[in-house]
């Protein structure tokens, strides 16, 4: 053989030797993609049923992965400097890999979130169920995984019980120049400017120190929250009406390019673990509050804090009142996703 012939085949074995090196290194570096830490993002941590939520699926993951998948929680809405409305945004460009979010923190993205925002659409936890269970869940779902997310299962924050430091609110009148502080959608500022309140937005870090101060009077949120954070005490909350007036669902998510990244083995225990994480924390979500069991509320009432529960009727001049903001959100979320939502419930057993 020439020189030359020696150095092309010289060349062709080196060549096959990379070759073969790449094919065996390929499934190799595939597996190191696994970080050390996936972040998850939440607004509340472990005193609240949505943070312990939360944390819970972590631990599930990490058994059901054997420590493959170590997921840390980042209460306080942290990754994004507590700006809870910027979330969704932070999860699609990948500064947040997992999130047990509120529909509310996510709607100014996803305008179909709103739904849930709709003043007294859901009457009773059913109706909860018979959206997020539902051919509307299952439409939302499809409509966040054409948003480069995994959504694995329904959690909540629960229905959203306003309360306040000034008066008991039995009627609107009552409301009419309350400062209430409330979250993310435009959809919040403009059901309560219907009702004569003076609504101002600001994220749930800033909110607690707010009330505290009397910077505003009143705020509208979950049991779970009230009682997690001591709104009672920590920040002047001696009025809470219990209208029920929207509920917000939480959404268990991987980002799909974290997601892509797991083997399908893995995947499977993640979404398991979701699946039993958020059904152990709507259960935490609803103790004590759902009909005839009103342990919670009691509570809440032995602790010195003026509640008031309406009558289907007493709702109905707040429903009166916001109609409007009803209908103009209907058609921004979509008039036939409202519609169907509206016939699920009307279903609902
Ligand atoms: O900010 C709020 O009110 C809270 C904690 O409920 C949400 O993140 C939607």
């Amino acid at each position: 053989m020439s020189k030359k012939g020696f150095r092309y085949v010289g060349c062709a074995f080196v060549f096959g030797a990379v070759l073969s090196m790449a094919v065996l290194f390929v499934p190799m570096s595939g597996a190191a993609e696994y970080k050390t830490e996936y972040k998850l993002s939440t607004v509340v941590g472990k005193a609240f049923p949505w943070g312990a939520g939360a944390d819970r699926w972590c631990d599930l993951v990490r058994e059901k992965t054997a420590g493959r998948i170590n997921m840390k929680m980042y209460p306080g809405a942290s990754l994004v400097g507590g700006d809870q409305t910027k979330e969704f945004t932070a999860l699609r460009q990948g500064a947040i890999d997992v999130s047990v979010g509120s529909t509310i923190n996510w709607s100014p993205q996803i305008r179909e979130l709103n739904i849930f925002s709709l003043p007294f659409l859901m009457p009773d936890y059913k109706a909860i169920d018979a959206l997020t269970q539902g051919e509307v869940g299952r439409e939302i779902f499809k409509i966040l995984e054409s948003k480069d997310m995994v959504p694995l299962a329904w959690g909540e924050n629960g229905f959203r019980e306003l309360s306040n430091s000034k008066r008991a609110v039995k009627t609107p009148a009552d409301l009419k120049g309350l400062k209430i502080r409330v979250v993310g959608s435009p959809l919040y500022l403009e059901t309560f400017t219907a009702l004569g309140a003076n609504p101002t937005q600001m994220s749930w870090a800033d909110a607690v120190p707010a009330l505290a101060s009397g910077a505003v009077d009143g705020q509208e949120n979950p049991f779970g929250i009230f009682t997690g954070a001591k709104l009672d005490t920590a920040a002047n909350q001696k009025h809470l009406t219990v209208w029920g007036y929207v509920a917000d669902p939480l959404i268990f998510v991987v980002s799909k390019s974290v997601w892509k990244t797991w083997t399908p083995e893995d995947q499977k225990a993640v979404r398991e673990a979701a699946e039993q994480a958020a059904k152990e924390e709507i259960a935490m979500a609803r103790k004590g509050l759902v009909a005839p069991d009103d342990t919670t509320i009691k509570e809440v009432e032995a602790r010195g804090v003026n509640v008031v529960r309406l009558t289907d009727a007493d709702k109905q001049a707040f429903k009166k009142a916001t109609q409007k903001v009803y209908d103009k959100w209907a058609k921004t979320i979509g008039a036939e996703l409202v519609k169907k939502a509206e016939q699920a419930i009307a279903k609902r057993k």
